[in-house]
């Protein structure tokens, strides 16, 4: 058995785990867990990513010996580099206001139809595409030599090698998923100079090796190399999927909620952009087809309100809440700014007409019902516009805990629901490790493991579907 560190960075919390890899087994570790809490300064929201490479020098000291280290993280996010690789300020949080209004200045130049053809990503005001034409005009972009996507910058911290890897490189909106390269007509129509990326690798691509400073400060024997994993999170998580045939879904539930399929190639078509659905890239020429849904965010900003509440005590409470009584929209970017979650649930219920819920209990499973219902659609939306029927629902990531979640959602989609692994990011870095370091097996051979391996829950369905077609129209009905 060899073991792996897989440095993963949610939203939420950032955590070091330890993966032990052999043929027929598969364990994974926590070593350190930190947390992931964005800063607003005078200039906007930021993030702490000194604190979060602090965590993660913490991590591999308590990891202990590894053959290899990889690094996955959150997308769409960078750090600007001047000519001498020094950072230039603070990480720019993907919640910033700064987009606001900015895809109307790119459509102007490219059209929304157009953009989606060329790269296949979903609208959201966070795409790196959005960001980079926000920040033109600053002293910081304008100084600037070098972009990396966040694991790529810590990677480059930890080894002193720079390189964009590409699953989250696809989430900047500037990659062409038929080439799997640079979307360099995009880029130049709208003025984005590619040179300030590094090039491209691919999972499973050497990384370099830990530099000696990080060696003597973690404490770590060299050489010890770093990998490429599949460093966007949610590519890691999928790669991480148990999956056992080829008709399956996929939600990976954290801070988002990100629902979908895996394709051979991208769906580019007009009703696949106005479904708002993503075609970002996965493992050994995957698609990750997939819509964004605000996800336990929604839980996470009212807990915070709420000055931290218990959460499994606000879930039993949520459990005696009669079901579907009130929903909201969990796919509206109304909901991704931070602040006051509580109140802007009881008015998006106002509006539509639905009653207001009161206690925490009722906030609770107001949220937990909306994104089941937002699960429902998007994974019937997938199914049809891929034209790619499944037959069950692999849930996967922090959420696969919440076991009222993964019933109502079996529940919302009519289908099984498998849930697990909850650290499915870390487990899906680990195993893209093990290959490059060892005997070669592909996707499918990995999501073996995973099923052989891992702890599953399995949730049936239970009652019938009129609710929550009730549940749908009331919210389709403006
Ligand atoms: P991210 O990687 O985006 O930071 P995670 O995958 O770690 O997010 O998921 C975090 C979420 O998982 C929490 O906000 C919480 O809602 C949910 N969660 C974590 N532990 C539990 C638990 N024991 N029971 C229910 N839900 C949980
Ligand atoms: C989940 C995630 C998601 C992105 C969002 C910015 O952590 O990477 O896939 O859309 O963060």
């Amino acid at each position: 058995m060899r073991s792996y560190a897989a440095v993963d960075l949610g939203a939420s919390s950032g955590r070091v785990m330890v993966g032990r890899v052999g043929p027929d087994s598969l364990e994974v570790s926590e070593a350190h867990r930190f947390p992931n809490r964005p800063v607003r300064v005078p200039e906007g929201l930021r993030w702490d990513v000194l604190g979060l490479y602090g965590g993660v020098l913490d991590g591999l000291r308590a990891a202990g010996r590894v053959a290899s280290v990889g690094l996955d993280g959150w997308a769409v996010d960078y750090g600007l580099l001047d000519a001498d690789g020094a950072l230039l300020g603070n990480p720019v949080h993907y919640r910033d206001a700064r987009t606001e209004g900015v895809a109307e200045q790119v459509w102007a130049t490219v059209p929304a139809a157009q953009l989606y053809a060329a790269t296949g990503i979903q609208y959201a005001p966070f795409n790196t595409l959005y960001q980079l034409t926000a920040a033109r005009k600053t002293e910081q972009l304008m100084c600037s030599k070098r972009l990396l996507l966040i694991p790529d910058l810590l990677s480059y911290w930890l080894t002193g090698e720079q390189g964009t890897e590409l699953t989250n490189a696809s989430t900047t909106q500037l990659i062409d998923p038929r080439t799997r390269t640079w979307s360099y007509e995009v880029a130049e129509r709208l003025g984005i100079d590619l040179g300030l990326f590094a090039p491209l690798r691919r999972p499973g691509d050497p990384a370099g090796v830990l530099r000696p400073e990080v060696l003597a400060e973690t404490g770590l024997a060299g050489p010890v190399p770093v990998t490429a994993v599949g460093s966007h999170d949610t590519a890691s998580a999928v790669a991480a999927v148990p999956a056992t045939g080829e008709r399956f879904a996929y939600i990976c539930t954290g801070t988002w909620s990100l629902a979908g399929l895996e394709l051979t190639a991208p769906v580019l078509t007009e009703a696949s952009r106005a479904a708002n659905f993503t075609n970002e890239l996965g493992l050994d020429g995957t698609v990750r087809y997939l819509r964004n849904i605000m996800g336990l965010w929604l839980l996470q900003e009212c807990q915070r309100a709420w000055g931290g509440p218990d959460l499994a005590l606000l879930l039993h409470e949520a459990g005696s809440v009669p079901m579907l009584r009130s929903v909201v929209d969990a796919g509206d970017a109304a909901f991704l700014a931070p602040g006051r979650m509580p109140q802007r649930i009881a008015a998006a219920c106002r509006a539509s007409g639905q009653p207001v819920p009161r206690t925490r209990g009722e906030v609770t499973r107001c949220i937990l019902d909306s994104l089941a219902l937002a699960h429902r659609r998007a994974v019937a939306d997938a199914q049809r516009l891929a034209d790619h029927p499944v037959d069950v629902v692999y849930v996967v990531g922090g959420g696969a805990r919440n076991t009222l979640l993964c019933q109502l959602t079996a529940d919302a989609c009519g289908l099984p629901v498998v849930a697990g692994p909850t650290e499915a990011a870390a487990l899906g870095n680990v195993l893209v490790q093990a290959r490059a370091h060892g005997p070669a097996g592909d996707l499918a051979a990995m999501r073996r493991l995973l099923a052989r391996t891992q702890p599953l829950t399995r949730y049936a369905p239970r009652g019938d579907d009129a609710p929550w077609q009730a549940a749908e129209a009331r919210l389709l009905t403006p």
